[in-house]
């Protein structure tokens, strides 16, 4: 498949998935969004990639929704459409997906990020949920992850002013995972996807699956819900590999890989 907004490479068993608008920050267009689904559903169901890095460019992971193509919308196109619900399939990604993000990170563009499982971020890195200033709300999340994940103070803070929140206080406020120099930002998010990839992936799937459910489910259900996917494990190679290995003090083997 030709892609016009997306460049991908593969290292190993890792997929890296660059944005590519230069010309646009990044914008999350629908040609965007169509491209990101399929390669995303490629890279899925490809048993040889065991994990994926989502990254844009030194000056933007992407500076959020494309406005120009938003500015015609009117409600009954907006709602027949169910406009952005097409970016859930990209949040519904099954395999671990590492988020590394340089420069601007806004609206749409923070909020994907938030659909990734780890975001690692460049010291340059600048998140913010702007759309106040369009007069809008953020619509793929942001009201929503970004609440669950730097609580209701920072949230409604960023929401409601539309200022943009630099790496550091992103890390402190429990958005980022990491902060690392603009030079390292890919070594670093590959070595940690490389890392993932190493493991068992039905095991990283369900690690995945499992913190996903801590935003859906009360504290109970969740808890039988991780035990339930512990006790599955014993039914599988990789769980026998693994101990295994540990015992016999030699590197673990994993079949599903
Ligand atoms: N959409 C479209 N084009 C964009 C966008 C964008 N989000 N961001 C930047 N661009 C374009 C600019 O228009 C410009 O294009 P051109 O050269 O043709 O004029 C080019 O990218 C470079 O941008 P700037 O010249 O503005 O670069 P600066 O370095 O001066 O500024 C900023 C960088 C601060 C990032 C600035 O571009 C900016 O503020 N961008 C918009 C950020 C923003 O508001 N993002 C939120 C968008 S709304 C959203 O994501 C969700 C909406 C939810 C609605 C729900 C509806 C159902």
């Amino acid at each position: 498949m030709a892609l016009n907004t997306l460049k991908t490479e593969t290292r190993g068993r890792v997929a890296i998935i660059t944005l590519n608008r230069p010309d646009a920050l990044n914008a999350l267009n629908s040609e965007l969004l169509g491209e990101l689904r399929e390669t995303m559903a490629k890279f899925g169901d490809d048993e040889k990639i065991g994990a994926i890095v989502l990254t844009g460019s030194e000056k933007a992971f992407a500076a959020g929704a494309d406005i120009k193509e938003m500015q015609p919308l009117d409600y009954v196109g907006a709602y027949m459409n169910d406009f952005f619900e097409g970016w859930s399939a990209v949040a519904n990604t099954r395999k671990p997906v590492i988020a590394a993000v340089s420069g601007y990170a806004l609206g749409g563009g923070c909020e994907l990020a938030m659909m990734c499982d780890i975001i690692i971020a460049s010291d340059t890195a600048k998140f913010g949920q702007p759309e106040i200033t369009l007069g809008v709300i953020p619509g793929m999340g942001g009201t929503q992850r970004l609440t669950r994940a730097i609580g209701k103070a920072k949230a409604m803070d960023l929401c409601l002013t539309g200022r943009f929140m630099e790496a550091e206080e992103a890390e402190r406020s429990g958005l980022v995972a990491r902060v690392v120099a603009a030079d390292d930002l890919m070594a670093t998010a590959i070595k940690a996807a490389e890392k993932i990839a190493g493991f068992s992936l039905p095991v990283a799937m369900m690690v995945k699956e499992s913190v996903n459910r801590a935003d859906e489910m009360t504290l109970a259900e969740g808890l039988r819900f991780e035990r339930r996917l512990f006790h599955s494990l014993f039914a599988t190679e990789d769980q026998k590999e693994g101990m295994g290995a540990f015992v016999e003090k030699r590197k673990a083997q994993f079949k599903h890989r």
